[in-house]
């Protein structure tokens, strides 16, 4: 790297020796290593979704992404998506895979403008088909909220494809 001199050159200035910077990133490791721990407590996987038990902690799905999570013990793990703007009446499907559909359970509610409640309920059914539990519904301003519990170590993919 053509930088090297310089920086050495800096810490040398500042009284800075070597071995200064070696222990600076074991720290940023025991760090990283500390975050991985905290963030796996309550749930046998590691989901990389996670915090996500509270509506102000949703995961964004961005359309046709699928994202992987696992359920943890005592878990609901919560997943949002922004209506498209402009659309007259998009209609929405989101579906979840997993091994046993009986393991896990999918309800989708919506955040509306100017809604007094925070959440509102549109009866949205879901549908089990196979290895995936689908809800089909139609939003035009919002934002679609997809909470999931179920049996804890289920491991699913969950997407949301607007048309
Ligand atoms: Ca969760």
């Amino acid at each position: 790297m053509s930088c090297t001199g310089g920086v050495k050159g800096e810490a040398v200035k500042h009284g800075l020796r070597p071995g200064r910077q070696r222990r600076f990133a074991v720290g940023l490791l025991v760090l990283a290593f500390l975050a991985a721990a905290l963030g796996g407590c309550g749930s046998t996987a590691t989901d990389a979704n996670e915090p996500n038990d509270d509506v102000n902690a949703a995961h964004e799905l961005a359309p046709e992404v699928p994202v992987e999570g696992v359920i943890g013990p005592d878990d609901s793990d919560i997943f949002k998506c922004d209506a498209p703007a402009g659309a007259a009446s998009p209609s929405f499907t989101v579906t979840v895979k997993t091994e046993d559909p009986q393991d896990i359970e999918l309800q989708v509610g919506a955040s509306i403008p100017d809604a007094w409640e925070g959440i509102t309920w549109p009866g949205w059914k879901a549908d089990t088909k196979g290895d995936r539990v689908e809800v089909a519904g139609k939003l035009s301003e919002g934002t679609v909220l997809m909470f999931l519990k179920g049996t804890s170590g289920t491991v699913y993919s969950i997407s949301i494809a607007w048309k």
